[in-house]
């Protein structure tokens, strides 16, 4: 049981160049320490990188090469344990979150701290129709799995991780399935969740807003994942039981 909530923001970042240093700026001024994840970025974002690093803004953790924005959280919230912090809230690095929300995440957080508190996105005319129909059909598949209602948005970058349960839980995707699995496996782990709305926008690309969201890749992957999960849930609702069932008798049934 958690009974201070010390908590950090984790940024995982692959080439934002533009935006990540007033995105460190804004989270900054609501949580001082601030912990980014470059995922293996070009020499113009690390170049940024570093100059916020070497001015105390963030502290660093480089991977040698892109592994997925799950890979790039993973690292950020193992590193955020190792410094002591019960809580990591995750920022994307496009400008895309409205960080004045960053205060009423906490706040849900301190009140609930075993809670995994998700930002549930209300877009405005700048989301491309694309996204929204590929989050409806995560949407529909993440109320199969963690029961109607329970992730109101399991895509949302931006959001409170109690560390102690993010850390534990065993999770496969690394790349953009990874926010979506493991919302859905915190919640398998008696995690309870908490939804909160909050505004999302597409920065422009004239502002260096960028998404590196692959619609072919990253839609395959997280179907692939959705299969994943609810093979594990059919075996844990279905088989799972039957084999109990008969272990169960085989066992009563022996002298
Ligand atoms: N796509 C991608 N993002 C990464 C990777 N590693 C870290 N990230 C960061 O993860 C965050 C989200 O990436 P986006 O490409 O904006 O993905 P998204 O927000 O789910 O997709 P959009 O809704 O299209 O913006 C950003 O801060 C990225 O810099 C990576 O390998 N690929
Ligand atoms: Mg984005």
């Amino acid at each position: 049981m958690v009974d201070v909530v010390r908590p950090c923001v984790v940024i995982p970042t692959y080439d934002n160049p533009r935006t990540i240093g007033d995105v460190v700026a804004r989270v900054r001024a609501h949580v001082p320490e601030v912990i980014v994840v470059d995922d293996g970025s070009g020499p113009a974002a690390r170049e940024v990188l570093a100059t916020l690093a070497s001015a105390g803004a963030i502290t660093l953790v480089t991977r040698a090469h892109n592994g997925g924005k799950g890979a790039a959280v993973l690292d950020g919230l193992h590193a955020a344990r190792a410094a002591g912090f019960t809580h990591a809230i995750q920022v994307d690095a496009d400008g895309q979150h409205d960080t004045d929300d960053v205060p009423k995440l906490l706040a849900a957080a301190i009140a609930q701290p075993t809670a995994l508190v998700l930002a549930a996105p209300r877009f405005d005319a700048s989301a491309p129709k694309s996204r929204l129909v590929g989050r409806r059909i995560t949407i529909f598949w993440t109320d199969l799995e963690a029961g109607r209602g329970v992730i109101e948005d399991p895509m949302c970058g931006f959001r409170v991780y109690p560390l102690a349960t993010a850390t534990a839980v065993r999770v496969v995707g690394r790349r953009m399935d990874f926010d979506i699995e493991i919302a859905v496996r915190m919640a398998w782990a008696g995690v309870p969740v908490v939804n909160l709305p909050t505004a999302v926008r597409y920065v422009p690309a004239a502002q260096g807003g960028v998404s590196h969201f692959r619609m072919v890749g990253d839609n395959l992957r997280i179907s692939w994942m959705h299969t994943r999960l609810m093979h594990v849930l059919v075996y844990r609702k279905t088989l799972g039981r039957l084999v109990r069932w008969v272990a169960r008798s085989w066992t009563a049934s022996r002298p």
